[in-house]
């Protein structure tokens, strides 16, 4: 088993806590100097530097979520002057005003060693090509991964997003060995691979980091099937860092998070109330060696749990399962909460190349509507009207009983819906924009 730093990543829990506590301390006083909005809510709180003694004291500070940022937009939660940074990225920004976050050398190192340490969990070494199709700009997915990669001493390839036939024949030509990308990416390269006749046998893929969005265990048989290679989970967020704040190692049962970087906490969201080892939550993170933007209990909206047991990997490094969806993600569909990520992988359980879909929210005199569109593949056309009618029925029943409300499931042609080389649009709330016209 390869680390890239064993130190760390295999330390017994007490020196882990002793890390962070030590760390933690002297975080909190650095925020309370220099960064005014967090100056504001301690004391709002009466929260004084002093009373942070260790990670047990954790709780005692106020949280920070995405608002805070946009309040501060775009450097007001920095903890340094703008001559220190010397990197800024931002959130994609689907919803609201975009985030701003920015690095020190110091962090774009550390980040350099999270992404590396992540790519040698997954078995890479200096001998690999690591073909990168994050986006590179001002998402993090293709500068973190990059990075890593070149800290590692692999080969770098900044093939950024796009241009499906040319990544194919990069894979085939450069002999790329890992690819970092988004799953549903790597499934619409799946596709044009069979619509322009490569085959898995043309390249020597071996391992992919896939993350940026969520992502089933269907999904993954299906991209280890379609492109021959081991399919791992990588996590991050551009608040806290980017890719690789965690990510899977060999053993594929949960990714491991840097902790000695960020101290990761799981909240009842309503009560905001810390939950015990093992209960799912709402993740928090607390950057503790962040120099330009040191988020204190930053809450993510993502829904996880996190797994203190000893992996067969070696490492002693927190595991956190899959994400389960955002909190903000959730549909209220006639009063029931429905997570994308439930219909998707009941959807996938009936059939798992089903991944090109699209789930349309609406309302229709006053009550909610669920509906899945589904793109028909040219090999279902010979199965005959009758097993399309039967497919249909067993998709609809299979959903129905994962979320307990009805859904309409619509077969439309093949490639209607659009195809993502970053993160996929799953959900279509016309809720949203009636709500906004029917306000005026
Ligand atoms: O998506 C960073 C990233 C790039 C991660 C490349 C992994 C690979 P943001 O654009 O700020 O940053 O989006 C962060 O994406 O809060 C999750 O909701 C979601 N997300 C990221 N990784 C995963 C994953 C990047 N492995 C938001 N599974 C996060 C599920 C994920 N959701």
């Amino acid at each position: 088993m390869n680390y890239y730093n064993k130190n760390i990543e295999c330390a017994p829990r007490s020196e882990i806590e002793a890390l962070q506590s030590y760390r933690l301390i002297n975080t909190v006083r650095r925020v309370y100097e220099n960064v005014a909005p967090y100056r504001k809510k301690m004391d709002e709180t009466s929260v004084r530097p002093e009373d942070i003694k260790s990670i047990a004291d954790l709780s005692k500070l106020p949280f920070t979520t995405k608002q805070d940022l946009r309040d501060n937009y775009p450097y007001g939660m920095f903890a340094v002057p703008s001559s220190e940074v010397v990197r800024i990225h931002a959130s994609s920004g689907t919803t609201g005003k975009q985030t701003v976050v920015g690095y020190t050398a110091k962090d774009v190192d550390i980040w350099a060693e999270c992404a590396a340490r992540a790519l040698v969990g997954v078995g890479a070494t200096k001998d690999d090509f690591v073909h990168v199709s994050y986006g590179y700009g001002l998402f993090t997915g293709g500068l973190g991964m990059h990075y890593g990669a070149e800290k590692l001493g692999a080969t770098a390839i900044p093939a950024s997003a796009g241009n499906s036939v040319r990544q194919l024949e990069m894979f085939r030509d450069f002999g790329s060995t890992v690819i970092c990308m988004t799953p549903s990416y790597a499934i619409s390269l799946i596709e044009m691979m069979q619509e322009k006749g490569f085959k898995k046998s043309d390249f020597k893929l071996r391992a992919g980091m896939f993350g940026a969005e969520p992502w089933t265990e269907e999904m993954r048989k299906q991209i280890e099937e379609g492109l021959g290679l081991k399919a791992y989970d990588l996590y991050g967020l551009s608040e806290i860092m980017g890719p690789s704040v965690s990510c899977e190692c060999l053993c594929q049962c949960g990714m491991h998070i840097c902790e000695d970087h960020f101290i990761p906490e799981v909240i009842d969201p309503d009560t905001l109330e810390v939950l015990p080892a093992g209960q799912q939550g709402e993740l928090v993170f607390t950057c503790v060696t962040k120099e330009a933007l040191p988020l204190i209990r930053y809450r993510t909206r993502d829904i996880a749990t996190l797994v203190y047991d000893k992996c067969e990997c070696g490492r002693t490094l927190v595991r956190m399962l899959k994400p389960q969806g955002r909190t903000d993600d959730m549909l209220i569909i006639r009063g029931v909460n429905v997570f994308p990520s439930q219909i998707e992988s009941a959807l996938l359980s009936v059939d798992q190349k089903a991944t090109n879909y699209l789930l349309v929210v609406d309302r229709v005199n006053n009550l909610d509507t669920l509906e899945i569109q589904l793109e028909l593949r040219p090999d279902m056309f010979s199965d005959g009207v009758g097993a399309i009618e039967g497919y249909t029925k067993k998709v609809k029943a299979a959903i129905d009983s994962a979320i307990g409300v009805g859904i309409n499931v619509k077969l439309i042609e093949p490639k209607t819906l659009a195809r993502s080389s970053g993160k996929a649009v799953r959900v279509q709330d016309n809720r949203a924009i009636k709500n906004k016209f029917e306000k005026k």
